[in-house]
């Protein structure tokens, strides 16, 4: 039998929630492919760790983590106790950076019963990824604040890109979009405005694409591609953008194709020097947390992505393919949540998903 250790992180607000029904719908789907999931559940990177212990982390996180196939993660952030900034370069951040999860990967997809806000759209006709750089750029903790509380009061912070950090995650961006059928990458820029790091960006996605004759190349201004996005989101493929960039893109792509709940990410070390990181694309909604409302869907196709990431590609697709069943029928056939204009809890919705995988 396989097995994977896998450490689990709920973290802050909905991330309680919707990972025991992740964990429902992923032990659901270990089970029928005979698969052994050896699961530690860890406390910290959460407002409650923060409460104890004043950091957000152990000092022997990363030996810990280390020694775990995949960590399966919630939401970080409920600014009541900790500043997000706080949170988020105290937890997640880390995570990334010091396991070099440099590719996030974040599918986006029109499923079957979802209504997406565009008119005129039916499941399929929205399907592409939005592949964001992980570990620098606009996320850089490099900068300060000079003359606080004078009128001279200024503050700096730089956008940081290296050539094999852009590189790098250029190419798995690449090497994807050369894998689908249709392939065709986007690349997010803002080279007119921002005129140093970008037009950097922009020199590195042509020189890479000289080494991918058969993949079509669009370039589009940020501004621009949100309202691509939001019109002719079937026009895309594999959209590849900066770290900022990207984390704007795929909330963004989400909420044309329905809701938030149901979107995954995959922040991924390609070597697998390291272990990978699954978590929703969402964050910890406090405005419902506590209320059994929040959409599990995202944290049980995070489930899937790891699965493929861990080796089991048939399993991955058979879990997918649950939330493709359950949510096709739609809010009178399925216990579905508010977002998806159902009555149902986060409970209830992933006890039906983890059902769907047994059947
Ligand atoms: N599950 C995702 C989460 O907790 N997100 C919190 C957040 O603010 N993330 C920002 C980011 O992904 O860079």
């Amino acid at each position: 039998m396989t097995a994977h250790r896998i450490a689990v992180i709920p973290g802050d607000g909905i991330g309680t929630e919707v990972v025991p029904a992740g964990l429902e719908a992923l032990q659901a789907t270990a089970d029928r492919f005979g698969l052994r999931l050896h699961l530690d559940t860890f406390g910290f990177a959460s407002a409650a760790y923060w409460q104890r212990h004043g950091t957000m982390l152990p000092a022997d996180w990363e030996q810990t983590l280390r020694g775990y196939d995949a960590i399966y993660f919630g939401a970080v952030g409920w600014p009541a106790v900790v500043p997000d900034h706080v949170s988020l370069w105290g937890s997640l951040l880390q995570f990334r950076r010091t396991f070099d999860q440099y590719v996030n990967l974040r599918p986006c997809r029109l499923m079957p019963g979802v209504r997406s806000p565009l008119a005129g759209r039916e499941p399929g006709d929205i399907d592409f990824v939005v592949v964001r750089e992980n570990t620098e750029g606009e996320y850089s903790s490099v900068g300060g604040r000079v003359f606080e509380g004078t009128d001279r009061e200024t503050v700096l912070q730089e956008t940081i890109m290296t050539r094999v950090g852009v590189d790098r995650v250029l190419r798995y961006a690449f090497d994807l979009a050369a894998r689908r059928p249709a392939r065709h990458l986007t690349s997010a820029t803002k080279s007119n405005g921002i005129s140093i790091s970008m037009p950097y960006w922009d020199e590195r996605v042509a020189a890479t694409a000289g080494r991918y004759p058969g993949v079509r190349l669009d370039k589009y201004h940020i501004d621009a591609l949100a309202a691509q996005f939001v019109l002719h989101p079937d026009r895309f493929d594999v959209v590849v953008a900066s770290n900022l960039f990207g984390d704007i893109l795929s909330d963004l792509g989400p909420a044309c194709t329905g809701t938030l709940g149901i979107a995954p990410s995959a922040n991924i070390n390609p070597e697998r020097d390291h272990p990978s990181l699954f978590e929703p694309v969402h964050g910890s909604a406090p405005d419902i947390a506590g209320k059994g409302i929040a959409n599990p869907v995202g944290q049980i196709w995070c489930g899937s992505m790891m699965l493929e990431h861990l080796g089991h590609p048939e399993a991955a697709a058979h879990l997918l393919g649950a939330v493709e069943d359950v949510l096709a029928l739609g809010p009178r056939g399925a216990p579905l949540t508010p977002d998806l204009h159902g009555t149902g809890t986060t409970a209830e919705l992933g006890h039906a998903i983890a059902e769907r995988v047994r059947e």
